[in-house]
């Protein structure tokens, strides 16, 4: 089953919407696998925003996330990554459609609320990078052959 990291980053933190963040993606029908609320380190912030070293935003964005606990999870599902991108909206608030979470709680780019992993391929990586296998659990719902077709 594909998989997404996903952060609720400092600023949902501080804003108390990881209730509300948790809820969008369980009403999808999305399966959590593993949860954990943290403070960044700034070796993992690095490890993890790699592909935006040297971009003018870079120094912002790591302050960002390191500057409060954030609360990292994994989310499953079929077309997972696209399915909770397509939720969370896009990057810059004041693009992201109506009905998202960039949308309905943010307003500028560097206050977006929420990390989600942007290809498959990334999914599996930053979940290898923020949590350990014994973190994650694999499990089924007594729901999950009324929201999963296979
Ligand atoms: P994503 O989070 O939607 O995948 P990316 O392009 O991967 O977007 O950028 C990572 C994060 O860097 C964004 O979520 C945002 O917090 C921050 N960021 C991206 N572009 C800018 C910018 O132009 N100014 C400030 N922060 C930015
Ligand atoms: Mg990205």
């Amino acid at each position: 089953m594909e998989r997404s990291l996903v952060l609720v980053k400092p600023d949902g933190v501080q804003r108390g919407l990881i209730g509300e963040v948790i809820a969008r993606f369980e009403r999808r029908g999305l399966r959590l696998v593993g949860a954990k609320f943290m403070q960044v380190s700034l070796d993992l912030a690095k490890a993890h925003y790699t592909e935006h070293e040297g971009k003018p935003f870079y120094d912002g964005l790591i302050a960002y996330i390191t500057s409060a606990p954030v609360m990292a999870m994994v989310w499953e599902g079929p077309n997972a990554v696209a399915a909770i991108r397509q939720t969370v909206g896009s990057t810059r608030p004041m693009e992201a459609a109506p009905g998202t979470i960039r949308h309905d709680f943010a307003l500028e780019v560097g206050r977006n609320l929420i990390h989600a992993s942007d290809k498959p391929e990334t999914g599996v990586r930053e979940v290898a990078l923020w949590f350990k296998p014994e973190e994650l659990v694999d499990w089924k719902r007594e729901v999950d052959r009324w929201v999963f077709e296979k």
